[in-house]
């Protein structure tokens, strides 16, 4: 079996599935590569409005696979070049929902974090504890941990490596919703199939503009905001979504 499955689930929605519970769902290169390839392939088709992430009833991820890094050296790890395989996960233009059951830890945090939604089950646990085996988070854990969460909260999971609880994610920010772990998957795709329904451009924008502002000065994000506000006015889908609202009726979006 692949380490990465697709399906499509549903009209628009494709569901990404980590496929290596013999061991956690541990991401080798293998994986990684595939993810890449996945999310690359997905971002670039019309039909796809929105992706679902996932692992197993078990686990979302146990992080980068350890046995593959324990003999490595400095310039091995280099020349692996896998930040060009997160950047293809990071760039997808789509929106992304992870679907969390169980742990999500090290590289499964940070994989969690590179998408848009997360919707964690009640026994879901999220954690970077990287430095418990010698070394650091290396895929955006010191960097989106700390935008998502803050300094402090996550100072305190960086320096210690112990996870933390789906309630005390939730609480502390790092996480968009909590379910009973029976209804993870199933209200992923539900909230994935609402925004399929919705014009595919203008979540586009919305998450293009949003995560650009992030590393932007409040006025270069307010003009980014502007410009992609006044762009959407050329879109079909924004004649339709207002004059349906002036029709009262129900619109139908293109991606036009
Ligand atoms: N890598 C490789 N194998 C793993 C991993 C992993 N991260 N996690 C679990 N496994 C394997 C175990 O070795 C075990 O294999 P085997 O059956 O052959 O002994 C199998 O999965 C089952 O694991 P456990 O017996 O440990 O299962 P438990 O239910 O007792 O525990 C845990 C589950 C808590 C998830 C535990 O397995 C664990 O702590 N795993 C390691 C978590 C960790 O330290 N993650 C961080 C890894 S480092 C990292 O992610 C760096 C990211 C940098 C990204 C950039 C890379 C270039």
């Amino acid at each position: 079996m692949p380490e990465i499955l697709v399906e499509k689930p549903q009209a628009h929605v494709a569901l990404i599935r980590l496929n290596r519970p013999e061991v956690k769902n541990a991401l080798n290169i293998r994986a990684r590569e595939l993810l890449a390839e996945h999310f690359t392939a997905l971002g670039a088709d019309d039909d796809v409005r929105c992706i679902v992430l996932t692992g197993n009833d078990d686990v979302f991820a146990a992080g980068a696979d350890i046995k593959q890094m324990a003999d490595a050296g400095a310039v091995e790890m280099m020349l692996r070049k896998t930040h060009l395989l997160w950047l293809a996960v990071s760039d997808c233009p789509k929106p992304v929902i992870s679907a969390v059951n169980g742990y999500a830890l090290g590289g499964g945090c940070e994989l969690a974090m590179h998408t848009d939604i997360i919707i964690a089950g009640e026994s879901a646990m999220f954690g970077q504890p990287e430095v418990r085996v010698g070394i650091m988070p290396g895929a955006g854990g010191t960097q989106r941990l700390t935008r998502a969460v803050g300094k402090f909260k996550a100072m305190k999971m960086l320096m210690t490596g112990r996870p933390v609880s789906a309630a005390e994610a939730d609480a502390m920010g790092l996480v968009s919703e909590v379910v009973p772990d029976a209804e993870v998957l199933s209200r992923a795709l539900e909230m994935a199939g609402q925004i399929a329904a919705l014009p595919p451009l203008a979540i586009m924008q919305i998450k293009e503009v949003a995560i650009a502002g992030q590393d932007a000065s409040l006025s270069t994000g307010l003009m980014l905001e502007r410009k992609a506000f006044q762009i959407l006015f050329d879109s079909r889908d924004q004649k339709e979504g207002m004059k349906a609202f002036i029709d009262k009726r129900k619109p139908e979006f293109e991606g036009r």
